[in-house]
């Protein structure tokens, strides 16, 4: 058997350039800390909210403030990275260096879940940049990197440079070790996630494949479906990774204004090239996810991930309804 491999050894031998691998090297320090910092928040004083609001309009957890900052110390260390984007921060930082590498993140994604001690992760996404004139819409397509954090039971590190998904877990000694090299999402599943309290607000398309799922044997799909509902995405997400299944966010009559739930460059087209490379799919039921072109650093986009065949059923009702 040959000697288990750490994140480093997997970079060296995976990643398209040293200087790609020592920007995910600083992102998996930046995680690392956080599983740290998570692991005794309760009783460090670190529970609950702060009195500020985020650019989405959320209540900021203490934890999302205290992720924030720890991406932002491990980042400015790297003079490769010049820009930051992050959902929790109103614009982009520049960290004025010529670095080519801007990074965009969900520090701390399903911070609602932070109070139940249930899984909550990190999520980002790395773009090539002109530091004298960077470009930050790029679709997702162009993403030279992209993964996350689950901090969940292990805490999971998930990585794809767009050609396959690697999975890792943290050791007690801080090292992310390979567990997985190339992660495949099952084509077909019996299992979806959607937040149905929201099903007044569905459209026609939603409504008609939740309810084939629900009529299970019984219905024109004669298959049983379960439903799985975290209400962390990266948590939804690692489960698709590892067992197949279908994550829905798609547009409903409440988010139709604001384009969405889930934002562009920071959830949706990070966990999609994650997906894809998985062999899974990901689209906004009018195309590919990683095809739009972002308009604003914080937009929002429609959401349907994971089993490509699933995702193609769904697909397939939105064509039919237009
Ligand atoms: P959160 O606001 O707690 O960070 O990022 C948005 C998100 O969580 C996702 O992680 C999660 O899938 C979704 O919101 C949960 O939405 P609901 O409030 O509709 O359950
Ligand atoms: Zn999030």
């Amino acid at each position: 058997m040959s000697a288990p491999k750490t994140l480093q050894d997997w970079l060296q031998a995976e990643a398209p350039s040293s200087e790609l691998a020592g920007v995910i090297t600083t992102i998996a320090a930046a995680c690392a800390e956080i599983a740290k910092v998570l692991r005794t928040a309760p009783t460090d004083g670190l529970a609950g909210a702060t009195d500020h609001t985020n650019v989405q309009g959320e209540t900021q957890k203490q934890l999302d403030v205290v992720s924030n900052d720890i991406f932002i110390k491990h980042i400015r260390q790297n003079a490769a990275i010049s820009i930051l984007i992050s959902e929790e921060l109103d614009e982009e930082l520049h960290m004025q260096n010529q670095g080519r590498f801007a990074i965009a993140t969900d520090p701390l994604d399903g911070s609602s879940n932070l109070d139940v001690n249930v899984t909550v992760g990190s999520i980002f996404s790395v773009l090539a940049v002109d530091p004298n004139a960077p470009d930050l819409l790029q679709p997702g397509s162009e993403q030279l990197a992209a993964g996350y954090a689950a901090y969940g039971p292990s805490t999971s590190l998930l990585l794809t440079f767009g050609k396959t998904t690697a999975a890792f877990t943290l050791s007690n000694e801080g090292v992310f070790m390979l567990d997985r090299e190339a992660v495949q999402v099952a084509a077909q599943s019996g299992e979806y996630a959607i937040n149905s309290a929201r099903q007044r607000f569905w459209d026609a398309p939603t409504s008609t494949y939740v309810a084939q799922n629900i009529a299970g044997e019984e219905g024109e799909l004669g298959k049983r479906y379960n439903m799985r509902w975290v209400g962390s995405m990266v948590a939804d997400i690692h489960r698709i990774l590892m067992r197949g299944g279908i994550f829905l966010y798609p547009l409903d009559s409440e988010t139709t204004a604001k384009g969405g739930r889930l934002r562009l460059l920071y959830e949706a087209n990070p966990m999609s090239l994650l997906l894809e490379a998985a062999g899974g799919a990901a689209s906004t039921g009018h195309g590919r996810i990683l095809d739009v072109v972002p308009t604003d650093i914080h937009q929002r986009v429609p959401v349907i991930m994971g089993s490509s065949a699933e995702v193609a059923r769904l697909d397939a009702l939105y064509a039919k309804a237009k």
